[in-house]
């Protein structure tokens, strides 16, 4: 199977992160969005959505969406489960997931791509161009301080992020906050002793450097 991935983008990190603790050997072929690659025909007819990460299966078969491709890997590689085995543990997983997602993650991106030169008139990902709107640079940076708020307090209360066992919302969340470093609101977490302590166990699984 290929990843076609760019190494400094996050969702593309999230993916090769997830295969890497699943032991699943992937080609990787770099898609190189300092250029703009990304909007190549070559590439656009691989995901429409003009993004990285997306997955090409053997038979040529593509599935796009770091989640989707996270979630295929487990199909096909059960062990170690990241998404929870439990209806329970699957639903509280699904849960911090998406709230990392949510507000998190769009929340560093909105501070990072309506601030930043690089994406004038490029303010969202995909096939479009829509232009910066300034106020939304400040409103990111403000969600991502009550977003490591929610991160402190949640984990005061429990080891990893959905429960006691690491999943992909130690991923989503670990790769978020070492993003954050692009609104200059990355590691070290100061004032949030709880975060910092789970942030360097997060970061040292092997795993995260792949
Ligand atoms: N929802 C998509 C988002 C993918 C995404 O935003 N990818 C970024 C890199 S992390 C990208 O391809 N950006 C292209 C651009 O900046 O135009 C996913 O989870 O895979």
């Amino acid at each position: 199977m290929k990843l076609y991935h760019f190494g400094r983008a996050p969702n593309a990190r999230r993916a090769r992160v997830f295969s890497a603790e699943k032991a699943i050997d992937l080609e990787l072929i770099e898609v190189d969005l300092g250029s703009r690659a990304q909007l190549n025909p070559d590439y656009a007819h691989k995901n429409v959505m003009a993004e990285v990460p997306a997955l090409e299966l053997d038979d040529g078969t593509l599935v796009t969406e770091s989640n989707a491709i996270c979630r295929y890997l487990e199909g096909i590689q059960p062990e170690p489960a990241l998404f929870g085995t439990t209806p329970l543990e699957q639903a509280q997983i699904a849960m911090w997931d998406r709230r990392v997602e949510l507000h998190g993650f769009l929340a560093v991106t909105e501070g990072f791509r309506n601030g930043n030169a690089f994406f004038k008139d490029r303010a969202l990902t995909g096939p479009i161009d829509y232009p910066q709107i300034p106020q939304l640079a400040e409103r990111g940076r403000k969600r991502f301080a009550a977003f490591l708020d929610l991160l402190e307090t949640r984990l005061g209360e429990s080891d990893y992020l959905a429960g006691p066992t690491f999943s992909i919302a130690d991923i989503t969340a670990a790769i978020t906050c070492d993003f954050a470093r692009v609104i200059k609101m990355g590691p070290p977490f100061e004032g949030h002793p709880k975060l910092q302590a789970w942030f360097e166990r997060i970061m040292s699984r092997p795993s995260m450097s792949a």
